[in-house]
């Protein structure tokens, strides 16, 4: 596809529902006794695979747009699947499902793509397996016996919501209590859905703790906008001349908003307003405009806090002035594709002075970049990022592959070129 370029970006928009409360909200809906309703679900094909996994294991789903809702059966109210379970593109399914999974009194087997089949299981299934979970596989697919759990002390070598986010769903099915201590803080939505499900959880700092609950209560989720799907506009305002997007309704979870740090750290010119909470998870309007940004480092803490924002935030990288260095920031390996690897051999496709390191990137802003032909690697975000950096080269680009947006972002498209009408 030829990427279309817009002079400048002005206007606002609603960016889909967050992927990781999407998912949330239909694997916890389904455990909960009696009916969930979620609104502003994101019905990318991510999402789709976690329902259509759990409509196999015999749970009723109702889809109408953004609008679902889960009969959820209990804690212990799934059903054997019929056949494998099919996790499409999406790790969250995949990893999150090993940990209810490895409970249950039947047993299961879960694939995916290409991409899943090379994303790395292990490090689910190793706490799960101290838990007493057998499974099979270190990639997909993966073969579950369902097991008589018990609950662990575990300190989590990764920062990673996905790896905490299993053993706290195998928490619920295990004898005794189940202690996390995470290396740094990650996304907490599933703590603060199952604390809003009546789970006993307790969360201080760095460390969990969860009491097994025999029931989880239904509830009516309201999921805020995916700031990793606002991101690609936050970047559109700042690096494009005359420019000012206001993206509404976004979700500000402090674990999620490392981007907003870093784009004051670069000085860009952003605004958030209209703050507000909504079941646990607060949300506001964005503002972004043209900016003059600089460079910054990127490390520690925050990376987790940005970890799927990395690849548009090296786009504004490129037009900084000074040197943006990445670190810490391995975990962008393990992605739909190898992050790291993806950004540097597409970015220097158009000139870009950039570096890969172990552990992320050194990018040097500034100067003059021309059209190219990129490859997305089958990775949605590598698509967006692309179609945001493609506006300020010199000449035209092409994407060998536009169809991953929708895995996260299926309007991706209509709602980027409507900004520069
Ligand atoms: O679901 P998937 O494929 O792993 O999605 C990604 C993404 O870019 O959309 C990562 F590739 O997001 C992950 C995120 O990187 C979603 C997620 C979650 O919902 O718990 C947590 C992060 O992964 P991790 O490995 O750090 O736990």
């Amino acid at each position: 596809m030829q990427i279309k370029k817009i002079s400048r970006a002005l206007g606002e928009l609603t960016v889909p529902g967050d992927k990781s409360i999407s998912h949330r909200g239909v694997m916890l809906g389904a455990l909960a006794d009696g009916v969930t309703r979620i609104e502003g679900f994101l019905s990318g094909a991510d999402c789709l695979s976690t329902i259509d996994c759990f409509r196999k294991m015999s749970i009723e789903i109702d889809v109408n747009g953004s609008s679902v809702t889960v009969h959820g059966r209990g804690i212990h109210g799934l059903r054997r699947p019929p056949e494998m379970l099919y996790a499409g593109n999406s790790g969250t399914t995949t990893r999150l499902l090993c940990g209810i999974l490895a409970g249950q009194d039947f047993d299961s087997a879960i694939t995916g793509d290409a991409s899943i089949c090379n994303r790395p299981m292990k490090r689910v299934t190793e706490p799960l397996s101290r838990m007493g979970a057998q499974i099979r596989g270190e990639y997909c697919p993966l073969y579950i016996t369902g097991s008589r759990l018990h609950g662990i002390e575990y300190k989590m070598p990764v920062a990673s919501a996905q790896v905490k986010t299993a053993v706290l769903l195998a928490g619920l099915y295990a004898e005794g209590e189940t202690i996390i201590h995470e290396v740094e803080k990650s996304r907490d939505h599933t703590e603060l859905m199952l604390g809003a499900m009546g789970a006993d959880l307790e969360v201080s700092g760095l460390d969990i703790r969860l009491t097994p609950s025999e029931k989880l209560n239904p509830q009516h989720i309201i999921v805020p906008g995916d700031i990793s799907s606002a991101a690609f506009f936050m970047v559109l305002g700042a690096i494009m001349p005359n420019s000012e997007i206001t993206i509404r309704n976004v979700g500000i979870n402090p674990t999620r908003t490392g981007i907003i740090d870093v784009f004051k750290a670069m000085g860009a010119d952003i605004k958030t307003e209209n703050e507000r909470t909504s079941a646990g998870e607060p949300a506001a309007d964005i503002t972004v405009s043209s900016s003059d940004l600089k460079g910054t480092v990127i490390g520690g803490e925050l990376i987790p806090r940005l970890i799927d924002e990395l690849p548009v935030i090296a786009v504004a990288a490129l037009f900084a002035d000074g040197e943006t260095v990445i670190k810490d920031a391995q975990e962008l390996k393990v992605k739909e594709t190898d992050r790291i690897h993806a950004v540097v051999n597409e970015f220097s496709k158009c000139g870009a002075d950039i570096e890969e390191t172990d552990d992320g990137m050194i990018i040097r802003g500034g100067r003059t970049l021309h059209g190219a032909d990129f490859c997305t690697y089958g990775d949605h975000r590598m698509a967006m990022s692309l179609t945001v950096l493609a506006q300020l080269l010199d000449g035209e680009s092409t994407l060998d592959d536009e169809k991953c947006v929708e895995i996260s972002y299926p309007r991706f498209f209509e709602d980027f070129y409507s900004l520069g009408k």
